[in-house]
């Protein structure tokens, strides 16, 4: 992956120490040729604003780039799991998949040097149960014939978990397709990719993660292969 240029770094030849020799220079010869003339202030004044502007911002343009290059080419929904729906603390555009989810307890965490990308991620502390309490995107993804995609989550906790592909054909649930058994979480933040084709039956799909003590996921991404 490539590391997007900060705004700093962008500025170039256009730095500080470089600034401030410029002005003092000028405002040498200024003195010097006595032209004290209001028309040569403003001037000056407009280069130093310039060349200072891209110092002022560094924060927000950074901020930016580098959620745009932690999962680009993503088609899941909120997979970096930092936006909550609307008055709730649950992730927005991730819903419980059957009944027992439906009674976890399903949470975004803000927790800045403990998640795995941005601020936050998705905490679930789900009971042992018959069907393994399952949480699904909320929205359908259409993935295109005869390509290679990956489903990519990073996971950590005391419990299991697994990731599945729910497959729908007209209209309807058909098949999951990924692995038969659940896995154990790492109490650090480990990868799992799930590789996937569709089916030429298969018209859409959504994203499913299924776990069982309390488990963690950060960082969900859904897209053709790299
Ligand atoms: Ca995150």
């Amino acid at each position: 992956m490539t590391d997007v240029p900060s705004a700093a770094s962008a500025a170039g030849s256009c730095g500080p120490t470089t600034l401030a020799f410029a002005i003092s220079a000028d405002f040498y010869r200024f003195q010097k040729n006595h032209m004290k003339t209001t028309i040569e202030i403003k001037i000056l004044f407009a280069i130093s604003t310039l060349c200072l502007f891209p110092f002022s911002i560094p924060a927000f343009a950074a901020d930016g780039k580098e959620q745009a290059k932690e999962m680009p080419g993503n088609l899941l929904s909120n997979g970096d799991f930092e936006l909550r729906a609307l008055g709730s603390q649950k992730p927005a555009d991730w819903i419980p998949g059957n009944s027992p989810a439906a009674k976890c307890v399903m949470e975004v965490v803000t927790d800045p040097s403990g998640a795995h990308s941005g601020t936050s991620y998705l905490k679930i502390q789900a009971p042992e149960s018959v069907p393994v309490p399952a949480f699904s995107t909320k929205g359908s993804i259409v993935p295109e014939p005869d390509t290679d995609y990956e489903f990519i989550v990073w996971v950590r906790g005391d419990g299991t978990f697994r990731q599945l592909v729910s497959e729908c054909a007209e209209g309807k649930f058909v098949s999951s397709a990924g692995p038969a058994n659940l896995s154990s979480a790492s109490p650090e933040w480990e990868c799992h990719t799930l590789h996937y084709r569709k089916p030429p039956e298969i018209e859409n799909v959504r994203l499913v993660l299924q776990c069982a003590g309390e488990i963690q996921f950060d960082s969900a991404w859904f897209g053709p292969k790299k």
